[in-house]
């Protein structure tokens, strides 16, 4: 195997149009709690992929936001072209996109986190890997966050590595290409970790899916703070991935008890 790039390439890749043999693209956002920067996400994702992608739609997951995510999202669908979907209740992260993929009707989905720490310009470099893959991952290269996500992200990354049998370096990235197809194949039984992309990406690979990490630039978060790792939950949100680690080594793993030769079976 050789050895994978981790540095962001400085060559940009040829910004588009797309090649329409390859498949449309649904862009999907999650979203929850991101009143001040949504706005600006949506439109520069929309600025750079609407009309170099002839075959695009937008959908936007938004989750029980608190904040007035919901009224800023119900005025830009008045303007934008998404399918907008709102929730009362916040069903998290993982069913939100679970829910979404149900949604979506291109062959491929981009799916980016909705607080802008991802370029929309980065996703040319994804796109130029589409016909030999299946899932393209955006590695942040490197990780702008505090000091103690990034920490706790290389130990969760080494962890699925070790326990998982896995190559990848950066499995929770916010900023995935992933083929329709697989995405309804495989998100129904993501249940076992919180984040839905880790556990996604490892259920992939052992299906034999083709995957490859491209490195992308990261930028810190500008306005807003996590909405989902706060100091306080660190430690339940921690543990409750090591217990996903195991169950799902388990379940992948699952040794095959095949019956000896000369068992004879008694009615
Ligand atoms: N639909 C949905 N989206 C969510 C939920 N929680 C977070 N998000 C979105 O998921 C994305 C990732 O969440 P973040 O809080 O940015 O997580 P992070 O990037 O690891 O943390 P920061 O580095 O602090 O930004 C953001 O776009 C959020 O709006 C949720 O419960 N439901
Ligand atoms: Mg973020």
């Amino acid at each position: 195997m050789t050895k994978p790039n981790r540095k962001v390439s400085t060559e940009m890749p040829h910004r588009g149009p797309v090649d329409s043999s390859l498949g449309g693209i649904s862009l999907v956002f999650p979203v929850h709690n991101e009143s001040f920067i949504i706005e600006q996400t949506l439109r520069n994702y929309l600025a750079e992929l609407q009309d170099r992608v002839p075959d695009f739609e937008l959908i936007v997951s938004e989750d029980g936001s608190t904040d007035d995510t919901k009224s800023v999202l119900e005025r830009l669908s008045k303007e934008l072209p998404m399918k907008l979907y709102m929730s009362d209740e916040r069903k998290g992260y993982q069913q939100a996109l679970i829910d979404a993929i149900s949604y979506a009707t291109k062959p491929w989905l981009f799916i980016v986190d909705s607080d802008y720490q991802f370029a929309a310009i980065d996703f040319w470099r994804l796109d130029q890997h589409r016909r030999d893959y299946d899932v393209i991952l955006g590695m942040k290269a490197p990780r702008r966050d505090p000091k103690y996500r990034v920490f706790l992200s290389r130990g969760y990354n080494l962890l699925l590595r070790l326990f998982l049998k896995v190559p990848y370096r950066d499995m929770d990235t916010g900023f995935r290409l992933i083929k329709r197809d697989i995405a309804v194949e495989i998100s129904p039984n993501v249940k076992y970790m919180s984040f839905f992309t880790a556990e996604f990406v490892v259920r992939a690979h052992h299906k034999g899916y083709k995957i490859i990490e491209v490195p992308v630039p990261h930028y810190a978060r500008k306005i807003g703070s996590t909405t989902i790792f706060y100091v306080s939950n660190l430690f339940m949100i921690c543990l409750h991935q090591l217990v996903g680690i195991f169950r799902l080594r388990s379940e992948i793993f699952a040794k095959k008890v095949t019956p000896p030769d000369n068992l004879t079976l008694h009615p």
